[in-house]
């Protein structure tokens, strides 16, 4: 159902301070910083073998990120699947009755379709279900 990990979200209070560690010191080849509007963040994506470290850095403490962080600190904060026809597997997901926060995909970072699972449903995991 799920393709492969696409990316794992960590919760960053200073962007080039995360990028000290993940960029300079562990070396991750750095694609760039990105500003998503809707989500009150900025993300920055660094590939690492099939899947992606995504740092997150929120623009405003009302966003999600902001509030995350307020609460739980820096730290993992979304674990996102790759999948091909995400309005299907939404579908399925539902009549199974697992919690969603999205009904409709969105649009991310990099154009890709996104939609998030709550973590109610998920162990305590805010799961993201992401197709490009
Ligand atoms: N991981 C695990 N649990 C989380 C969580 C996270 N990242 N964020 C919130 N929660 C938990 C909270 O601890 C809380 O649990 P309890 O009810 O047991 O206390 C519960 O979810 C509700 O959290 P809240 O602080 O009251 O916050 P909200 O209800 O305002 O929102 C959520 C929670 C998950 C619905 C919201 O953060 C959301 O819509 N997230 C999806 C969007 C998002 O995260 N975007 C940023 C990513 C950008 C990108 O990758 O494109």
């Amino acid at each position: 159902m799920f393709d492969k990990i696409d990316h794992i979200g960590i919760a960053v209070g200073d962007l080039e301070k995360a990028l000290s560690f993940y960029r300079d010191q562990i070396g991750l080849v750095f694609n760039g910083i990105e500003e998503i509007d809707e989500q009150k963040v900025r993300v920055a994506f660094l590939p690492v073998g099939e899947s992606e470290i995504e740092l997150l850095e929120s623009t405003d403490p009302a966003g999600p990120v902001g509030k995350f962080i307020e609460k739980k600190g820096e730290g993992v904060h979304h674990l996102a699947f790759r999948v091909s026809d995400i309005e299907d597997k939404l579908e399925q997901l539902k009549e199974q009755g697992v919690a969603l926060i999205d009904e409709k995909p969105r649009y991310g970072a990099g154009g890709a379709k996104i939609a998030f699972l709550h973590p109610k449903s998920t162990g305590g995991v805010l799961v993201e279900l992401c197709e490009r």
